[in-house]
């Protein structure tokens, strides 16, 4: 199976990314919108692996406390186009962390460096005469709790994540 993991968005930051991309839509912008059930941040792509209980297993070792995110601004890769996470080190170094647990733990997974985005479209394309359309959103800001295990399929529909397991800042008994 296709794995990844990652921080999946609360309801508010993923209806105001939504609003951002019908704004860019409505202004002549193309491409592959990501839906709104499946906007997220990436922190590991693994890919083909066929024992998510190893992963879940490296996550578990991975000491996590709950913190904030700030989304500020956006940015591409070509034609991918996203919503920037701005510095912060709490992430970072737990992405470090993370990523040192799957490596000992002889997962593969993406080595490229970490940069934190949340994929808005994919295969974005414009009108080269008018330009892209400037944006402008405030920051927000998102407290993250857990870290999640993700499964990715293709379906006819598309792609289609779904959580096959999480991390929590949390205990046992706060998440029932
Ligand atoms: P992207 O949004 O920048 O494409 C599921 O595919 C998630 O894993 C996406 O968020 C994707 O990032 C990310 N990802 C990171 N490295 C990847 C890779 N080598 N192949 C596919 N997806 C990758």
């Amino acid at each position: 199976m296709r794995l990844f993991i990652a921080i999946r968005l609360n309801d508010e930051i993923r209806s105001e990314l939504a609003e951002i991309q019908s704004f860019l839509r409505n202004r002549g912008v193309s491409g592959n919108f990501t839906k709104l059930e499946n906007l997220h941040l990436t922190l590991a792509f693994i890919g083909e692996y066929a024992d998510p209980e190893n992963v879940l297993e490296a996550m578990r070792g991975v000491p996590f406390a709950p913190f904030s995110i700030w989304l500020k601004g956006f940015g591409s890769f070509g034609d991918l186009y996203w919503r920037r996470i701005g510095e912060n080190e709490t992430l970072s170094a737990y992405v470090k962390r993370l990523r040192r647990a799957l490596a000992e733990s002889g997962i593969p997974f993406d080595r490229k460096k970490f940069s934190p985005h949340i994929t808005l479209i994919r295969r974005a394309s414009f009108d080269k005469n008018r330009g892209f359309p400037g944006v402008s959103a405030p920051d927000a800001s998102m407290e993250v709790d857990r870290v999640s295990l993700m499964r990715s399929d293709r379906a006819k529909s598309g792609m289609v994540y779904t959580e096959i397991g999480q991390v929590s800042g949390l205990k046992e008994e706060e998440l029932r």
